[in-house]
């Protein structure tokens, strides 16, 4: 492979395409109109305009991004996560075309894509599935029967859904009618199907995912799970590797039942196997994400494997060389995303001013903003992925305080401060969340500042840092001055300066002091052309610095100071005529 098209934007596009630097490969960027000044767009080897803001006008632009393929000479394209990731007719189009899609096959993500297939098939691979059917329910009659056999609570699910759309859980009886009819106008609404399904409801379930690799050779691997249970609404806040409290029996069942639940639709390349495991440790498939993951990263931190890097290698043909990994430590990643956890993760759209990632040992920072990016609301909130390694799941936690404490943003809202309470949570750190904790749990509604924490909007004024002392203790404060230069001047211990005038009437052109002082600069030459109103020499008084100029125009035709001269008051500085 030696050229390749990213389609997508923000950190994925970053990421994707330096790992394809790092391999020799000529990247290929597309970008919004909205996106120009992107950082994916300066990293790439070469940029192209795909279109208005709008996603569906731009990165969900089919005919697009295959005319720039072909014009660009791209080999394969890598589609990122979101966007057309899973887009079974972009896969087809992209294969028709004669482009190596850097992805699973067209026919294992549109088999993914309908839950009842993929459950069906699963199951038929022996994956453990939760209790519950493979038919689509047409009739409240068929949901109440089903509840009674399996037991109350359950779920009716959307059959082509997938993010919690479409999901109802049903406790009672007298809940059946609204619930199947709720469900499939959600589904018909998010996914153009009215098609539901009937499952039991686990309770306070955790969210464990296996991310695997296949080959197009036959060979496939597990490369360990990760924990996503920390989400609110369905967004994942925090994941981890490897899960707390996952036995090593629990793990090789798990990963055993990913590649199977892979091999059961024919898969190629990097997926991840999702599933849910109940307040007993079992285990059961819920769906398969048929591309890269966000979270992808803590796995790689863990395995010192670089996903993206197998994920082109096998694209190309090429046969996994390895036959396991040894996982090493902890890795959690945290979702740094422009959003105000303190009022119900509202949206923070706008220019990021300032933005210092933290560094240092075992931290990563995937991230694709820069002190003055403007963060849209035409695309997701995520502005950074901060990955944490440690030798054990305490040394993680305690280094991700401190790297979170390390990242400074102004100008947009930061789920930092989540993060920061999840850490200091005395669940999270004993491992005992699950999915609804942040939501049930974890309340920072009205806790925290009301105003984006930003710098002033007047454009005269600059941000100062300063050390204070007080009782002995060192404090870092910050202050807004007016004006940079003035500002500057007074760190430096210079006075302000005042502009005086010559003395009024002065037709004679005999310039003179207006009070005792210092001359600290000399602004003219003797002979030298001036203007009414410019600068003759600074005076330094009373702390002050004077500006003297000269009231009238005409010729420099004596200048009687220099710099370091004492003056008294009414003494000549200079004759202009
Ligand atoms: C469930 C469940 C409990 N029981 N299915 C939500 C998103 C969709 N991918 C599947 N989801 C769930 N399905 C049964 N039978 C609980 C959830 C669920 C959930 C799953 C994963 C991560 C977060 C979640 C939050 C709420 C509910």
């Amino acid at each position: 492979m030696k050229s390749l098209l990213v389609a997508n934007r923000g950190e994925i596009a970053v990421r994707v395409i330096r790992t394809a630097q790092d391999m020799g490969i000529r990247t290929i960027a597309i970008f919004s109109e909205l996106d120009r000044d992107a950082l994916h767009v300066d990293l790439a080897d070469e940029a192209w305009n795909v279109g208005p803001a709008p996603a569906a006008e731009s990165y969900l632009n089919q005919d697009a991004i295959l005319r720039i393929a072909h014009e660009s000479g791209a080999e394969a394209i890598h589609p990122g996560y979101g966007f057309l990731s899973e887009n079974a007719v972009f896969a087809r189009a992209v294969e028709t075309a004669g482009i190596t899609w850097v992805g699973p096959p067209a026919d294992a993500i549109a088999g993914m894509g309908d839950k009842i297939t993929s459950r069906r098939n699963a199951e038929r691979f022996g994956v453990p599935t939760v209790p519950g059917i493979t038919d689509p329910v047409s009739s409240i009659d068929e949901v109440t029967d089903l509840a009674q056999e399996f037991g109350y609570p359950v779920a009716i699910k959307a059959a082509h859904g997938g993010g919690g759309k479409g999901l109802r859980v049903v406790r009672s009886p007298e809940d059946v009618s609204d619930a199947f009819d709720g469900a499939r106008r959600e589904a018909d609404a998010y996914f153009g199907n009215p098609e539901v399904y009937v499952e039991k409801y686990l309770e306070k379930p955790r969210h464990v995912e296996a991310q695997v690799l296949f080959d197009s050779h036959g060979k496939g691997l597990f490369l360990g799970e990760r924990d996503c249970s920390v989400q609110r609404r369905h967004q994942k806040l925090i994941e981890e590797t490897p899960s707390p409290g996952m036995t090593v029996e629990q793990r090789r069942a798990l990963g055993k039942a990913a590649l199977d639940a892979g091999r059961s639709c024919g898969y190629v390349n990097a997926g991840t196997v999702e599933f849910l495991v109940d307040q007993v440790g079992d285990f059961y498939f819920l769906e398969m994400n048929t591309r890269l993951q966000v979270e992808h990263t803590v796995t790689e931190m863990v395995t010192g494997i670089d996903l993206v890097a197998w994920q082109l290698r096998i694209a190309a043909g090429e046969k996994i060389t390895f036959d396991e990994v040894e996982p090493r430590g902890h890795a959690i990643e945290f979702r740094i995303n422009a959003e105000d956890p303190f009022r119900g993760y509202l949206p923070s759209p706008g220019q990021v001013v300032e933005w210092q990632e933290p560094a240092g040992p075992g931290v990563r920072v995937d991230s694709w903003i820069r002190p003055g990016t403007n963060v849209s609301q035409y695309y997701d909130n995520l502005m950074a992925k901060l990955v944490v390694w440690g030798s054990d799941r305490e040394a993680a936690i305690t280094r991700s305080r401190r790297a979170l404490k390390e990242f400074t943003i102004l100008g947009v809202s930061t789920t930092i401060p989540a993060h920061l309470a999840v850490l200091d949570h005395e669940d999270f750190i004993a491992g005992r969340h699950h999915t609804k904790w942040m939501e049930d749990v974890v309340a920072l509604e009205g806790r925290g500042p009301t105003a984006v924490p930003s710098l002033p909007q007047d454009e005269d004024m600059a941000k100062r840092d300063i050390t204070v002392e007080i009782e002995g203790r060192r404090f870092r404060v910050s202050y807004w001055a007016p004006e940079p230069s003035v500002a500057a001047g007074q760190m430096r211990r210079r006075p302000p300066r005042l502009s005086i005038p010559g003395p009024a009437g002065a037709s004679d052109g005999v310039i003179t002091a207006p009070m005792q002082g210092t001359i600290v600069k000399v602004s003219v030459k003797a002979g030298q052309a001036v203007k009414a109103g410019q600068a003759i020499c600074v005076l330094e008084a009373m702390k002050m610095e004077n500006e003297v100029s000269t009231p009238n125009e005409g010729e420099v035709v004596d200048l009687r100071v220099e710099p370091g001269d004492t003056v008294a008051a009414g003494q000549v500085i200079a004759i202009v005529k």
